[in-house]
Order: C-alpha cells, then structure tokens, then sequence
C-alpha cells in the first residue's frame, strides 16, 4: 500500500540555524534573552530603561524585531552602540535565520549579553527557537489579567514574567492575584516580577538578570542542549 509522506518537524531548519546560533553565543560567553509581549506592553522602554541602568557594568546588545520601522532601534541606540533593527516586513515573529544575520552584525566578542526583542505578538514567537539561553514573557496591566492564561504557551517557556505598567493599577480594573495565580498554575515553577519601566521601577528584574549573568546556563549546559533544559534558570 502506498504511504504518503509526512513532513513532521517543520521546523527542523529553523531549529538546526538555531542550535548553531546558541553554540556561537555560549562558546563566547553571551548570555541571550528572548523578550517576548504583546505590542506595546514596554518591551523597548523595559530595555531603554535597562541599558541606562547597567551602562559601564555590563557589556550589553539588542537585537529589535519589528515589521517596518528602526524605531525601536533608534531609541535603544541612545543607550548602547550594539542595536541592530530586524525587519521582518509582514512576518509576526524572529525566525534564528533573521538572528543569525543580525548576529553578524554584531561585535558579539564584546558582549556579555544580547537581548532580542521579538516583534510584539504573544503567539507565534513562542514556537520558533532562536539561539537564546531564556525566553521572558512580558505583559503589562492595560493589556488585562486575562492575557497570561489566554497565552499559556509563552508563560510554559519563560524562566521569568514580567507585569508592566504596575504605576496604572490604581486606573485600570487588574486582578494582580488573579494574574499570578494563572502564571502559577501555567507554570509553578515561574516568578512574577511586577514592574513599572515608564517611572524607572524595575529593580526586580535587574537583580533577576544579574544573577543569571553571574551565572549563565551556559556554565551548566552543553554548548547545544536545547532550551527547553534551561526552562527555569
Ligand atoms: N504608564 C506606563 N507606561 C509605560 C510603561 N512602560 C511603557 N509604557 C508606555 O507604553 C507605550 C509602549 O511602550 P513600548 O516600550 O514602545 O512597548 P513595546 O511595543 O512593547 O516595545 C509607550 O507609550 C511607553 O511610554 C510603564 O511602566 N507605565
Ligand atoms: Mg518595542
């Protein structure tokens, strides 16, 4: 009987650029981040905010996923001279092809860490690997305290959830207690970290990244183990 052929990792491209990216980044000791929210929920001001703060302390690169515009990259470029802007034109996430060029652009021998900024969308960036060490999840309290289990898929991967825009709960109808609950029970291992980039509210999330700077995964893992291994750091 003739059988029909089945193509099941769709991804296996993806995935092979993706384990040469994270071998690259280990063997020169560049911790990577994966940031992923929803449009608007902060990603850049959180990054903005972030490189003002560790300038001189540490060595820092962003890569900034977005359809069309460097706007992004024009603002981080403020704070640090290793920004580069990817523009993906109508694709809603990063694929590790897309990092692997803009990878290139970079003086990743300089680096101590490299954040990706995937382009703004809960769903899709989730499913592709690109290299990194950790994926965060990001969203803020406008967006609702339905959302974390709504986009369960982001909250099983992250090491670490960030809520944003904490300094507008007292004028929006958010359930923190209700949102943390979703995360615990999505992922029971994972902290919420509450913060508010726009007024500079983020010591949270700088003592978690100086810790996972002093300590990398990378230190624990093989140059290629996947992600998932380093779910909780
Ligand atoms: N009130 C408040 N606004 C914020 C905060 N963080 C970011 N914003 C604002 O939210 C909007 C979107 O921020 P942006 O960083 O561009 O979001 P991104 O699309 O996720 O990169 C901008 O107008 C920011 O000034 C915050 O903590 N509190
Ligand atoms: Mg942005």
């Amino acid at each position: 009987m003739k059988t029909v052929p089945i193509v099941e990792n769709v991804l296996k491209l993806n995935d092979e650029v993706a384990s040469i990216n994270r071998k690259l980044l280990r063997e020169l000791g560049v911790l990577t981040i994966d940031l992923i929210g929803g449009p608007g929920c902060g990603k850049t001001t959180l990054l903005e905010e972030t490189l003002r703060r560790l300038k001189g302390d540490h060595a820092i690169g962003v890569l900034a996923g977005d359809l069309t515009t460097t706007r992004d990259a024009d603002r981080l470029y403020q704070w640090c001279d290793q920004v580069v802007q990817i523009n993906t034109g109508k694709g809603c996430h990063l694929d590790a092809n897309q990092v692997r060029q803009g990878m290139a652009q970079l003086d990743l021998g300089a680096l101590d860490a490299l954040f990706i900024e995937n382009v703004g969308n809960l769903i899709c960036p989730v499913g592709f690997d690109l290299g990194q060490d950790v994926k965060v999840g990001m969203f803020s309290v406008s967006e609702g305290d339905d959302k974390a289990v709504k986009h369960p898929y982001v909250v099983y991967e992250s090491s670490v959830v960030l809520l944003n825009k904490t300094d507008l709960l007292p004028h929006v109808a958010f359930d923190v207690t209700s949102f943390c609950a979703d995360v615990k029970r999505l992922n029971p291992e994972v902290d919420v970290l509450e913060l508010s980039a726009g007024t500079g509210q983020i010591d949270p999330w700088l003592r978690w990244l100086s810790d996972l700077i002093a300590s990398p995964p990378s230190s624990r893992l093989a140059c290629d183990e996947p992600v998932s291994a380093v779910r909780n750091v």
